[in-house]
């Protein structure tokens, strides 16, 4: 359990005593509200996750500037001369500074270097990068666009920034060559790859000068940590110190740490625990004719990295080694779909709906389908319910910075049962040693745990739910922000 308890209340307390004069500005490509058209009438919206959630407790009581893309189509008709408007629209308490890109840009840019080159290049699933000279180009131009809009918005001021993610690998060198007295922090989402798999990214130099722009460098994991600050070494002149975890670069220091990133456990299991949920869970269970099966879910942003052909696979030759469970056992695949611009992924798309009919073709029966897609995004009720409803829940990432999907299912089974399926190559496998750990390649052992899930006595789905609910109430979302927000604070020594 963490010495700590963070909540709300405690991360908006700590901002408001130690932020001093600062001023706190948090840079994400995607804005925590957003704009658009709806009848005729501007809505204002909050896309969900935790992201957001942890960090308006810090911007509230900070009453800093979010600086994002804007992306809704009522955007631009909401914010001043500045490309700024107070939020939350209700209650507003802190800034948010939009930035405007091309369609061009956003091809580069999102589409491109970000999620073309950068994510395959950080994740290993084998799918190769792609690294355009021309994305790379406008890359950097969208990273500049970033640090120009930042730079206004500080104005000469002291300030902290928070940036995150992969999309501004150089956005934290930009912001120090203009003003090396701000603190900067970034985390990154996604692994950070061995130093071999790096440098095959012919710009691999320049990004990693970019990001020791950053006096504070988040990841998920010590593993990350570790393979960046080796990437460091075998390609920069830098003094690297493992045992405090910093690296120093002409006279800089920047101190490389893991912070996992988790889910709002409290509000979580409060939602799940609703009428709301109950009734939701009757409603499925009816349309689907779960009643005395066991049901097994999976739900994921759809992506290849999510090894959702792996989890199909392992169900296949479940269900070919157990002709007993046939007409027993129902999975539910939720998918919400994600970059569909993008031929590898409208690819795996495409393979994941034929490997559904196929099981379906295979063994499904006139009162039975074994496999059930939902492939869009799903209200919280809705997710709440299944996962309230599953035996078991899978997540079979091939690799994945921590993963969301296995804490969320956990902080809903406010009943204290269900079983976690869990890939060994997340980040959340580090805290989650009570779930059911896998290795998503090796389909007759991944077969063998759904068999293990299913047939595992209560007794002891309620000791490893307990371990792990104890865990994730712990590290919750707010101690992420709040233990990232307090280090950086202590740099800039405030
Ligand atoms: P993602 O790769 O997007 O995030 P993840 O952490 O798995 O991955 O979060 C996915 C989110 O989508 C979850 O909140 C889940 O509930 C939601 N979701 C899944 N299916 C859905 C559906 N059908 N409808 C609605 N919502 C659905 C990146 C990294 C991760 C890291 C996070 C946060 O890749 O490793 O955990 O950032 O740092």
């Amino acid at each position: 359990m963490a010495e700590i308890q963070w909540n709300k209340e405690r991360l908006y307390k700590l901002v408001q005593s130690k932020l001093g004069d600062s001023l706190f500005i948090v840079v994400s490509n995607r804005e925590p509200y957003v704009h658009t058209m709806s009848g005729g009438k501007i809505k204002c919206t909050r896309p969900v996750g935790g992201l957001t959630e942890a960090l308006d407790p810090v911007m509230r009581a900070s009453g800093g500037t979010w600086v994002a893309q804007g992306t809704g189509d009522a955007d631009r008709k909401v914010v001043d001369e500045r490309n700024r408007i107070a939020v939350p629209p209700e209650k507003p308490e802190y800034t948010l500074r939009r930035v405007w890109l091309t369609e061009d840009e956003v091809a580069g840019f999102y589409l491109g270097f970000a999620n073309q080159a950068l994510w395959p290049l950080c994740h290993v699933t084998f799918t190769p990068p792609d690294f355009r000279e021309d994305w790379w180009h406008t890359y950097k131009k969208v990273n500049k666009i970033f640090a120009d809009a930042i730079m206004d918005e500080i104005g000469g001021r002291k300030a902290v920034v928070l940036v995150q993610d992969y999309h501004f690998a150089l956005l934290s060198g930009y912001l120090k060559e203009q003003n090396p007295d701000l603190t900067v922090g970034q985390f990154w989402h996604i692994p950070w790859p061995a130093y071999e798999v790096l440098r095959t990214c012919p710009w691999h130099e320049e990004i990693l000068v970019g990001m020791l722009g950053n006096d504070l460098m988040g990841f998920h994991t010590r593993s990350f940590c570790n393979n960046f600050i080796e990437s460091v070494e075998r390609s920069l002149e830098a003094r690297t110190d493992r045992e405090s975890s910093a690296i120093v670069r002409q006279g800089n220091t920047t101190v490389v740490e893991p912070f996992p990133i988790s889910v709002d456990f409290d509000s979580l299991s409060r939602q799940a625990g609703t009428k709301a949920v109950e009734n939701e869970m009757e409603n499925l269970t009816r349309e689907f004719n779960l009643e005395g099966k066991y049901l097994g879910v999976g739900m994921d942003r759809m992506d290849y990295t999510k090894g959702i052909p792996e989890r199909l696979m392992a169900l296949d030759k479940f269900l070919e080694d157990n002709p007993e469970y046939r007409g027993k056992v129902v999975f539910i695949q939720a998918g919400m779909p994600s970059r569909t611009q993008i031929d590898t992924y409208q690819e795996i798309g495409q393979r994941i709906d034929d490997l559904m009919s196929g099981i379906n073709e295979k063994y499904g029966t006139d009162s039975w389908q074994p496999v059930i897609p939902m492939m869009r995004q799903l209200s919280r009720e809705t997710l709440n319910a299944l996962r309230r409803l599953a035996r078991f829940c899978v997540v079979s990432s091939l690799h994945d910075g921590m993963n969301l999907v296995a804490k969320e299912y956990v902080a809903a089974r406010v009943d204290g049962d269900g079983i976690l399926i869990l890939s060994r190559f997340t980040g959340a496998a580090v805290e989650m040693q009570d779930a059911l750990l896998i290795n998503p390649y090796a389909i007759s052992e991944f077969a063998g745990k759904i068999k293990e899930a299913i047939e595992m006595p209560e007794a002891e789905r309620r000791r490893r739910m307990k371990n792990m609910r104890e865990i994730v109430a712990g590290n919750n979302i707010y101690r992420w922000g709040g233990s990232m927000v307090s280090r950086l604070i202590s740099i800039a020594g405030v």
